[in-house]
């Protein structure tokens, strides 16, 4: 539990409950929600009478929007690299403890889940999304890239879907998030309160009987020309792919690439090819060192304000184009 109530735990019948709780703030979450997290893992993991975890969302828009990244714009504009490196690497270990977690843990998917949700759903052995989940990973949008372990599990999803997902940070449903491999299950929304009590029933033997038939893969139709235009080497390669695509998919984008920050792009697509060969721990490992180079950019504060502080969404990147980010400096972010 945290002192405000922004993250509830609790046993009920076979199971231990985690309760993200800021609905107003799309339960983001913070550095007290990640402690707090972390230490009811750590208890149940040697508390015989908790047989699985379950991870929700209050409320009905959001799993989680991603990390207070509000808090850490403030830090890293006023110095405080002790909060930043404490955030991430706090935040980092508990998505390797759960990856690693010696019990069932299993998340409840409903509503938004970006950046930070996904890092608190998606190295869990099961991941349940309805058909009102959204799931993206959007930090090129803020002058970030994408982190919570995204630089291991995006290169394996299929093809290039993660490179196309990470670089544009296209949301996409609960049922495609299933074809993806975001998530392993689907049940709708109206089932998801039968199937919470269920799980504290039975334990995840429960989850069969909620598992229902997959709507088709809306990307399907999509799929070898994301392949051909995510392939490329360079963003200014996947911008040339995709503008020879007679396509709205690729048009869509295309305006999103040019939205993000390029710099960010760079750092993106750099991190996701190098992930491809990496473990979950050396991934996290390798996005932590990149956080602190990244977030000396002026990009993510400006980011972080045009997206979420002033909500103008007109961010100032520096620079501005693709083709004006030197090589030079992103090869720096990603020397030992
Ligand atoms: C891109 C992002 C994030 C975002 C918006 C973007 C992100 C994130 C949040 C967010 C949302 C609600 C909150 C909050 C943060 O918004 O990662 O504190 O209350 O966490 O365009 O990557």
């Amino acid at each position: 539990m945290t002192a405000d109530d922004s993250l509830i735990t609790s046993r009920d019948g076979r199971i231990g409950r985690i309760l993200l709780n800021r609905p107003k703030a799309l339960n983001a979450l913070t550095l007290p929600m990640i402690r707090a997290c972390t230490r009811a893992l750590l208890a149940w993991a040697d508390d015989p009478h908790v047989h699985a975890v379950v991870i929700a969302g209050a409320g009905d828009r959001a799993f989680c929007a991603g990390g207070d990244i509000r808090a850490l714009r403030d830090a890293g504009v006023s110095g405080d690299q002790a909060f930043v490196d404490s955030f991430f690497a706090e935040e980092y270990a508990l998505n390797l403890l759960i990856a690693t977690y010696p019990k069932p843990y299993l998340a409840l998917i409903d509503g938004l889940c970006m950046g930070g949700g996904i890092g608190v759903s998606v190295h869990a052995a099961y991941r349940v999304a309805t058909e009102q989940a959204a799931f993206a990973m959007p930090e090129t949008a803020i002058g970030f890239f994408p982190d919570i372990g995204a630089t291991f599990f995006l290169p394996r999803l299929p093809g290039e879907l993660g490179t196309w997902l990470g670089l544009t940070g296209t949301r996409i449903t609960g049922p495609d998030a299933v074809h993806a491999g975001f998530a392993t299950h689907f049940t709708p929304r109206a089932r998801l309160d039968d199937l919470s009590a269920a799980l504290a029933r039975d334990g995840v033997a429960a989850l069969a009987a909620f598992d229902e038939t997959l709507p088709g893969f809306s990307l399907a139709p999509h799929r070898a020309a994301i392949d051909r235009c995510f392939s490329a080497d360079t963003v200014s390669g996947i911008v040339a792919r995709l503008r020879a695509e007679d396509a709205d998919w690729a048009r869509a984008a295309l305006q999103a690439l040019g939205a993000a920050s390029p710099s960010a792009l760079h750092w993106t697509l750099r991190a996701l090819r190098r992930g491809r060969d990496l473990t979950l721990k050396q991934a996290l490992d390798a996005e932590f060192a990149l956080t602190r180079r990244t977030m000396a950019h002026p990009d993510f504060a400006e980011g972080v304000r045009a997206m979420v502080v002033d909500k103008d969404r007109q961010p100032r990147w520096q620079p501005a184009r693709i083709e004006d980010v030197n090589p030079a400096e992103v090869a720096a972010l990603f020397s030992d």
